[in-house]
């Protein structure tokens, strides 16, 4: 197993060189952001996680950026690269094959690892170390204000646990709340997303609860795009290799993480809604105040010392960049798995998640990469996509000069590029509407006879082996 909490995981980047502790005293307003700011865009050791112990006015110290690396966030799920991820997600879909006994008997383990990834119940928890039922308060926890332009403080990187109110399936979702005063905060479930959908089918005040912290997989998995009805719990404990301990909440029928530092128990009315917002958010510009729910806190129950982790989003890069990384290369085999043209995906910083993907693919037949756009945008959260470049297989997604000069070059803008209109991150401030706008499929794959050309396609200029080789042999001669 993993971790089963995000003190092991904090204990063990300190031992690995890949935390620093700050001792002298900070604000929670707007220093954190400026110091985690420069630490999340810093290169090689100098971007580290931070362990705030002296916040101004709060007992509990702050965690930030701990997943704001590739390394750092595949140690979080486990492994030592992420791309190990995904090999894991591609022998787990393999298991339907059918195959020799020894491969059979391989595929065992995967299927013990998927048993193992159920959650366990325990009576006592580490998150009920402290109960407050009796006038509980949010006043104890250092939340940051983040930004110049936001409305208040926003808890960042809480595990958001509802239910079904129609089908009794759990669903945990990592959405921004911003603190109204001591007993309320906004719950900004945007209309995509799990929790909102829970909203919808309920008419009764709906039980939530709030986790900080826990098992650093299933911080992970709230902000996965998972199908709805795949439970995070369970991919968290396959992720982490056992299953999460789960501990019922006490003022609301629903169970939480038992090794949380911190736990939020409330409610949402679905007939209730405040202005949530502004608040500077992770396209780089401050998402607009907007009608949200609120969520009623009821009780709130936490460890003896609890550290309160959380993060800060703008412009990229920052630590949410590498959550979406994970997500890129966990989901990447099973958009293979429906899509078998596809080589690989990108993501890039710039692109903030849905603004651009790269995808590259084995190109058959007229319009194919359209279809692998089409695809896309009817697969899950990846309908929000406002751009999809499709290159040649033997382009390397990766790396964005590449991209940039196949994308430029191999085009011709009547032919190659896709317009068409759907359904757009809440976040996109340049859409059309709110919710609702344009979408760019631009086709950079080498043209040919599939496609409609009117003039031959040359060929790509290449050296000759026989002299890339003989140069390398000789490279010292010359002197350079
Ligand atoms: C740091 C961070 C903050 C996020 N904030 C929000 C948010 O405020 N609202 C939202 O709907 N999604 C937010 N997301 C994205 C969701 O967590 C993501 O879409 C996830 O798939 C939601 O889970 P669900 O599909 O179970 O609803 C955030 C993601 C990260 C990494
Ligand atoms: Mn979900």
């Amino acid at each position: 197993m993993a971790w089963h909490d995000l003190r092991q995981f904090v204990d063990h980047l300190e031992r690995r060189g890949r935390l620093r502790r700050v001792s002298v005293p900070v604000s929670r307003d707007l220093e954190i952001t400026e110091i985690t700011d420069r630490v999340s865009k810093a290169s090689g050791d100098a971007n580290v996680a931070l362990l705030f112990e002296r916040v101004d006015g709060a007992e509990m110290p702050v965690v930030i950026n701990a997943f704001g690396s590739a390394e750092r966030m595949a140690w979080a799920l486990g492994v030592d690269r992420l791309d190990d991820l995904g090999e894991r997600v591609a022998k787990l879909l393999d298991l339907t094959l059918p195959g020799t006994f020894a491969e059979r008997w391989r595929k065992l383990g995967t299927l013990l690892d998927v048993v193992k990834a159920a959650p366990r119940h325990v009576a006592t928890a580490p998150c009920q170390e402290i109960v407050e039922t009796q006038h509980p308060s949010l006043a104890g926890l250092p939340v940051l204000r983040c930004w110049p332009g936001d409305a208040g403080r926003f808890i960042t990187l809480p595990c958001v646990f509802t239910r079904d109110p129609v089908r009794g399936q759990r669903n945990v979702g990592m959405y921004r709340l911003q603190v109204f005063d001591d007993q309320t905060l906004g719950m900004h479930w945007q209309i995509h997303k799990g929790g909102a959908e829970h909203e919808r089918r309920g008419d009764d005040r709906m039980p939530v609860a709030i986790a900080l912290g826990g098992d650093p997989a299933l911080t992970y998995a709230a902000s996965a795009p998972l199908p709805p009805g795949v439970d995070e719990v369970v991919f968290a404990g396959w992720l982490s290799g056992a299953g999460v301990e789960m501990v019922r909440a006490r003022t609301v029928d629903i169970e939480v993480p038992a090794h949380a530092e911190i736990v939020l128990e409330g409610y949402v009315d679905p007939a209730e809604r405040r202005t949530e917002g502004p608040f500077g958010d992770h396209t780089g510009y401050y998402s607009l105040a907007r009608d949200y729910p609120v969520f009623h806190l009821t009780a709130v129950t936490r460890r003896a010392r609890p550290f309160y982790p959380t993060t800060i989003v703008g412009r990229p890069p920052q630590e949410d960049y590498w959550l979406g990384k994970a997500t890129e290369r966990l989901f990447l085999p099973i958009i293979k798995m429906m899509l078998p043209e596809v080589v690989d995906m990108n993501m890039p910083a710039e692109g903030v998640f849905h603004n651009l993907v790269i995808v590259s693919i084995r190109k058959r037949y007229p319009g194919h990469a359209r279809k692998v756009m089409t695809a896309l945008w009817g697969m899950g959260l990846m309908a929000l996509a406002k751009t999809i470049v499709v290159v040649s297989d033997h382009v390397d997604a990766h790396d964005l000069s590449e991209v940039a000069w196949r994308a430029t070059g191999n085009i011709d803008p009547k032919r190659d590029l896709m317009i068409l209109e759907g359904p757009m991150d809440d976040l996109d401030h340049a859409a059309l509407r709110h919710r609702f706008g344009g979408k760019l499929g631009v086709d950079a794959t080498e043209k040919g006879p599939l496609d409609d050309v009117a003039q031959a396609w040359p060929d790509e200029i290449v050296m000759s082996d026989e002299i890339r080789e003989r140069v390398t042999r000789r490279w010292k001669d010359y002197g350079l």
